[in-house]
């Protein structure tokens, strides 16, 4: 893989590299569309075998939010960041973090307001705190430091919608008795967790971290090896860890009637969305699913939406997924093609750049 590859077949407007020599580190900020306002999109904290790879990250998630922003009507564009550490690279101590935090808001600061970062896989809102502190550019502070607090909540609330429409769409009724996979027990994995154990479902859990699989015993669930996620059957599988879980092979071979989950770019390629379809099994596109922390982040920060104003927009996933299932049932597409579909409508009926008002 090699950088100039994946700039050169990538539609986005701009992608930022800088690399600090000092901890062999590479920052990518990619912007995808400023088309419905400015960028927006979590910083991603982690280790890549390399800066290519690190790029290729940060285009497609970056792609994935105007996407995003745009099913969740929301004035913002896409864009997203990666502070990349070197592979095999021992986790940072705090002076290191710090510096990386610092010359990332630099960088956020060089950018003048076209890009807004949030959270996102390896960072939190104390990080959105330190860079807060140094740039505006940072949604998801904490609520003492001004900020809207962490976006897992409202994520889980409106993934748990999506495995609700998705099982109605599955013919599978509602969630008593129906068996949830749920890949990754995190802020987001373990919260979908809580409200499917109240809606009576049955569940397998599984995460890298044994600790995070016992959090879920109170919750009746089942914890199974990460290497079984894709080849154990369940009713709805819902991945909440990192992407790219379901390749090709993987998509031939799932035992599952459903998949619905937080994870960002789930399917390794847009198309192994149509082998889900003639397969039978009901895929719910992850922009759509997973677009409650970005309802929560823009929602509170730029548009000043109460907490219930938020939940209420959070529940109406499930509306934009039923409306991309019958458009997928109708024109014989993929709800992946579908959901593709009702983003760029929304994209070309965007007016002029939207003020985010701060
Ligand atoms: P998190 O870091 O809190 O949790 C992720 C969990 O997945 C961790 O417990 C980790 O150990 C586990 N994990 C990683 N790789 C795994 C594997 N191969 N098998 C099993 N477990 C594995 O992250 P989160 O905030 O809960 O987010 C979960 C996913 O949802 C991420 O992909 C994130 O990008 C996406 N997402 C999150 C938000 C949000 O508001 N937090 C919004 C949109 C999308
Ligand atoms: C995501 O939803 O994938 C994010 O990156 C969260 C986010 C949403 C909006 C602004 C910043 C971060």
């Amino acid at each position: 893989m090699h950088i100039e590859s994946v700039l050169s077949t990538w539609e986005g407007e701009s992608c930022h590299l800088r690399h600090d020599r000092e901890t062999g580190v590479w920052f990518a900020i990619a912007i995808h569309s400023t088309h419905r306002g400015p960028a927006a999109g979590g910083t991603r904290l982690m280790s890549y075998i390399s800066a290519a790879a690190a790029v290729a990250d940060a285009t497609r998630l970056a792609t994935a939010m105007t996407l995003k922003m745009a099913v969740a009507d929301l004035p913002m564009g896409g864009g997203k960041s990666v502070i990349a550490l070197p592979a095999e690279a021992p986790r940072p101590d705090l002076a290191t973090r710090q510096r990386l935090l610092t010359l990332h808001a630099h960088n956020l600061e060089r950018l003048g307001g076209q890009y807004w970062t949030g959270p996102d896989i390896g960072t939190s809102s104390a990080d959105m705190d330190i860079l807060g502190r140094q740039t505006r550019y940072a949604f998801g502070r904490a609520t003492e430091a001004g900020g809207s607090g962490s976006s897992a909540e409202e994520t889980a609330q409106g993934v748990f919608e999506a495995v609700q429409a998705t099982a109605h769409e599955a013919r599978l009724g509602t969630l008593a008795d129906r068996t949830l996979l749920i890949q990754g027990l995190g802020a987001v994995g373990l919260r979908v967790a809580e409200l499917a154990a109240d809606a009576g479902a049955r569940l397998l859990v599984t995460d890298l971290d044994p600790d995070r699989c016992a959090t879920a015993d109170r919750l009746g669930a089942k914890a199974i090896n990460p290497t079984e996620a894709t080849t154990t059957e369940c009713d709805i599988l819902v991945p909440c860890a990192t992407g790219g879980l379901i390749d090709t092979p993987t998509a031939h071979r799932l035992p599952c009637a459903a998949i619905a989950g937080a994870a960002n770019n789930i399917l390794t390629n847009p198309e192994i969305a149509d082998i889900l379809q003639e397969r039978g099994i009901v895929y719910a596109p992850d922009f759509v699913a997973n677009c409650g922390g970005a309802i929560h982040l823009i929602g509170r920060e730029v548009l000043g939406w109460s907490a219930d104003n938020v939940r209420a927009r959070t529940r109406n996933i499930r509306d934009t997924l039923d409306t991309i299932f019958t458009n997928a049932r109708r024109y014989g597409i993929s709800t992946e093609r579908a959901a593709h579909d009702l983003a760029a409508a929304k994209l070309a009926r965007a007016e002029a750049p939207a003020d985010t008002g701060q």
